[in-house]
């Protein structure tokens, strides 16, 4: 008995890999959360949320997209940001939104403490919030590896006083309280929509690239 024991103990204190004594943890994956939005008023699709879907359970570099879409609407679609950063604790956040003016990729640095929901009516997102929020994405990084690779992008300065803005807003506070880079960037539509537009393939690998670099910074 005495040698048996002698024996286990000079095995377990042996310098084995760990291997050998257990099956490696799996490593758990860090998740991105990427959302674009549903259509809206005149258009009938929305390259935002098809972008966000086309990338939702893909890899890019090491990190796995959950990329879903929200509803325009004020409230409701931060709402539902929040509930998708709760069920998957995002490394990161990129919001995505259509800009039907839009030439470039524009990633946005500046998020207003101000929202637009009617014709006449103009309030503030948050009464005792600050009158802008940064985004915590590296833009200028982004900015200059989407024109590496040849695609029309510049960093821009506002964001609208819609949805995008107040999602964007309301996103920078959240996320600056967790410590986590998110931000938000705007996309034109495609050439169906307008003939200044960008193929989505080409939208697509704007964002896979924007993920990349925020995840190297
Ligand atoms: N663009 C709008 C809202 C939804 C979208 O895709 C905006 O720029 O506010």
């Amino acid at each position: 008995m005495k040698t048996i024991l002698l024996a286990l103990t000079v095995l377990v204190a042996l310098p084995l890999p760990l291997p050998f004594f257990s099956a490696p943890e799996p490593v758990a994956q860090e998740t991105v959360l990427v959302t674009g939005f549903e259509p809206f008023g005149p258009w009938d699709s929305n390259p935002s949320g098809e972008v966000a879907l086309a990338l939702n359970g893909t890899l890019v570099g090491d990190v796995r997209i959950l990329g879903v879409m929200l509803p325009v609407t004020f409230g409701t679609s931060y709402l539902r940001l929040q509930e998708y950063m709760a069920a998957c604790d995002p490394v990161a956040v990129i919001a995505l939104g259509l800009d039907g003016t839009a030439r470039w990729v524009e990633v946005e640095r500046i998020a207003l403490n101000l929202q637009h929901p009617s014709l006449w009516r103009f309030s503030r997102i948050n009464d005792s919030g600050p009158p802008v929020r940064c985004t915590t994405l590296p833009t200028r990084a982004i900015v200059a590896a989407l024109r590496e690779e040849a695609i029309a992008a510049r960093p821009s300065w506002f964001a609208g006083l819609y949805v995008c803005n107040y999602v964007f807003y309301r996103l920078q506070e959240d996320a600056q309280q967790g410590g986590i880079p998110a931000g938000f960037i705007h996309v034109p539509p495609t050439p169906s929509q307008k003939p200044y537009g960008m193929e989505l393939a080409t939208t697509l690998q704007a964002v896979r690239t924007a993920i990349n670099v925020t995840m190297a910074a």
